[in-house]
């Protein structure tokens, strides 16, 4: 087998009850030549899609538009093709190759962000004004899916921490809760119950105000295509990709702990959490090593992703095999 054949065979799609239902109705032969017919797109490149988003350079004022930062990963970079084409966005498809061609048309300009909740300045922000409004910085994560697979993205954005200010939360608040776009005229697969919409995600107020935490407005350097969460989403690098939401509409501010999509589906197999750790095992895929795109063989899996030594502190008093 050639090594995107294994990487085929190797990657289940994340939720288990598609994957049984597709057994037992088509079989395993079909379920078979699905895989091939992944492995078949993935070697010929049919309908990979480019990224020709405008560059952020000419949305941030000259004197800022060296956007680097401190924070980066000494490793490759995935190609941006590989990050630009092979996404879990389920608002539009579950079929990661199809995401970048299905989410094509979508309109992300204007794009209204409410920030609400436990706060003294509640507000609703347009998108291309808060970049104007924030320092951009890259920042090179890598990006590690729970379905055992991962990436190095070079991210552009700002830490949430930054928004949060500006809404100068109540001391009494605890946790941040996101709410994606639902609107199943502009995102097709929304127009199918494969998961309860909208999309919810959450985090710890400690979590949401780490340095590590950003919301990203582009990658390699472009405005996010459409595939990647544009307009803007969360990315949190030491937990599994789900948490990091995409296409958000709204950041409340919030005393207890929010529901979240992938808890609410399936809660014996995603917690609120969801810290990457080699340790605790997911139901069906062990989560000791990882398949990174574009590379032969598989690497071992680092606790909190390789950001230890920043976020272990967060959860000293957790015992994270029981809060996954
Ligand atoms: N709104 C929304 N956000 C989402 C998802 C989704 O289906 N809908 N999928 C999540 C999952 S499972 C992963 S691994 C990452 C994938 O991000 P990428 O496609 O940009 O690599 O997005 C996360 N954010
Ligand atoms: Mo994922």
């Amino acid at each position: 087998m050639t090594d995107e054949q294994m990487l085929a065979a190797e990657i289940t799609p994340e939720p288990l009850y598609l994957a049984r239902r597709r057994f037992l109705k088509w079989g395993a032969a079909a379920a078979s030549m699905l895989a091939t017919g992944v492995a078949y797109r993935r070697l010929n490149r049919v309908g990979a899609m480019s990224v020709d988003t405008d560059r952020i350079a000419d949305y941030v004022p000259a004197a800022e538009s060296s956007l680097k930062s401190g924070y980066r990963v000494d490793e490759t970079k995935t190609p941006i093709e590989q990050v630009a084409n092979y996404n879990n966005f389920y608002e539009f498809t579950t079929d990661k190759e199809a995401v970048s061609s299905v989410a094509k048309n979508f309109v992300s300009t204007p794009w209204q962000l409410t920030v609400d909740g436990m706060v003294h300045k509640p507000g609703t922000f347009d998108v291309r004004e808060l970049m104007a409004d924030f320092r951009l910085e890259e920042r090179i994560y890598r990006m590690r899916c729970v379905e055992a697979w991962s990436m190095v993205i070079p991210w552009i954005g700002f830490p949430l921490a930054k928004l949060i200010e500006r809404v100068e939360p109540m001391s009494t608040a605890r946790f941040v809760a996101f709410e994606s776009l639902n609107d199943p005229e502009r995102m097709p697969g929304q127009r199918k119950a494969v998961l309860d919409w909208p999309y919810v995600e959450g985090l710890r107020l400690d979590e949401a105000m780490h340095p590590l935490t950003i919301l990203a407005l582009g990658l390699y350097g472009r405005i996010l295509p459409p595939q990647n969460g544009a307009p803007i989403r969360l990315v949190v690098p030491w937990k599994y990709g789900f948490k990091g939401i995409k296409s958000i509409v709204r950041i409340s501010v919030v005393a207890a702990q929010p529901p979240t999509t992938w808890n609410r589906q399936a809660p014996r197999e995603y917690g609120f959490f969801a810290n990457v750790n080699p340790e605790v095992p997911h139901p069906r895929w062990s989560q000791a090593t990882e398949q990174r795109l574009g590379e032969a063989g598989r690497r071992a899996t680092l606790p909190f992703n390789g950001y230890a030594d920043q976020v272990a502190h967060l959860y000293q008093d957790l015992d994270l095999h029981v809060n996954f």
